[in-house]
């Protein structure tokens, strides 16, 4: 039986999104149900992660894919965690009319996120915000992250499609983007192809990638777009589309699905066993004594950790999980400590 607000987030209706938003923001037991309904129906979207440097222009390249899909009549979503971003109300007004374009059109969603906070709590406020604009019905979820450090190479973790953007004059040498980011581009984006620099960049981006495999029946292009005005942005969804066909066509499309799936249960594990080990070894009074034999070479880190990892498995499991990271029912039932 679905409650009334599933229905109505099924039915694609706006407002009510917006509310299981703000519910699971508060940590409401009857948001998370609701979540769980739609995470049953969901499944269908085509997730598309966008990451690259800061100021690449990846919100306004997002912003040109909306258009272009709307235009096809394809309902979308938008993810977008970065503080830049024109989607979270940027700080420039000009952004802030970019974004207010689709802010009236019923068939588009945009939730920005900020990158401040706990990262497990951002993490699951993506999951739950792809979960609920794919039970939406959205046809494309494009999830905008700043692709500087662990988020950039995350969104591979999280996207059926995966677009790295850069752009020239930036000074982001292509060599400094190696670590990670050039491994999980499935289009690569030459942005602000107006700029004077974009051949000599687009020249060693195909330098860097020559001689990849292709990966899932798919040899990775690099496109040329200017999304400010909106050069090249059609032709790039185009792209964006014939790499869903490859991934068909190799059966590779459920396998990034599981591999989805599986990023998100293995994150949400990895928050709440991080959260429990630090409640218990905080407040148990067992591992307190634990740091005193270690320091006085008593005993050794491994050993140590060795049967601490066993006691800590042998107790019952902590609670869902809160979105914060950490788990307040330990809080609340007071100090339990191995
Ligand atoms: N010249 C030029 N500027 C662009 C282009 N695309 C985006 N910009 C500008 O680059 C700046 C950063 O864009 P933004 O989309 O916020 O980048 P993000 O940080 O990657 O999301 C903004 O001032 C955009 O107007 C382009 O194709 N050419
Ligand atoms: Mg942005």
């Amino acid at each position: 039986m679905n409650s009334l607000i599933v229905r109505r987030i099924l039915r694609g209706e706006v407002a009510s999104a917006a509310r299981l938003m703000r519910d699971l923001d508060d940590e409401i037991p009857s948001a998370r149900a609701a979540l769980r309904e739609l995470y049953a129906r969901a499944g269908r979207a085509h997730i598309i992660g966008i990451t690259g440097p800061p100021g690449a222009g990846k919100s306004t390249l997002a912003d040109r894919l909306v258009e272009a899909a709307r235009k096809a009549g394809k309902a979308v979503g938008v993810v977008a965690v970065d503080p830049t971003s024109p989607f979270s109300g940027g700080a420039v007004l000009g952004d802030r009319i970019r974004m207010q374009r689709h802010a009236t059109d019923e068939k588009v969603f945009i939730r920005s996120l900020a990158a401040r906070g706990s990262v497990g709590g951002l993490s699951r406020s993506v999951f739950d915000t792809v979960t609920m604009l794919d039970a939406m019905g959205k046809d494309l979820i494009i999830l905008e992250t700043a692709g500087v450090g662990q988020d950039g190479v995350k969104v591979a973790g999280a996207a059926h499609t995966v677009l790295v953007v850069m752009s020239p004059g930036q000074g982001d040498d292509v060599q400094a983007l190696k670590a990670g980011i050039l491994e999980i581009g499935d289009i690569y984006v030459i942005n602000k192809c107006d700029h004077k620099d974009s051949e000599q960049l687009a020249r060693s981006l195909g330098l860097a990638l020559e001689g990849a495999a292709p990966r899932d029946g798919w040899t990775t292009p690099i496109l040329k777009t200017e999304a400010l005005s909106g050069k090249g942005t059609a032709e790039l969804l185009k792209v964006v589309y014939e790499h869903r066909r490859a991934l068909d066509g190799a059966g590779a499309w459920e396998r990034r699905s599981l591999n989805m799936a599986r990023s998100a249960f293995m994150e949400l594990l990895e928050t709440g066993l991080r959260g429990f080990i630090n409640e218990e070894c905080e407040h148990g009074a067992e591992c307190r004594k634990l740091f005193g034999a270690l320091a006085s070479r008593k005993t050794d880190p491994y050993s140590a950790a060795k049967t601490t990892l066993r006691k800590l498995l042998k107790k019952s499991p902590p609670a869902p999980l809160s979105k914060r990271g950490d788990n307040p029912s330990f809080r609340k039932g007071g100090r339990r400590g191995i």
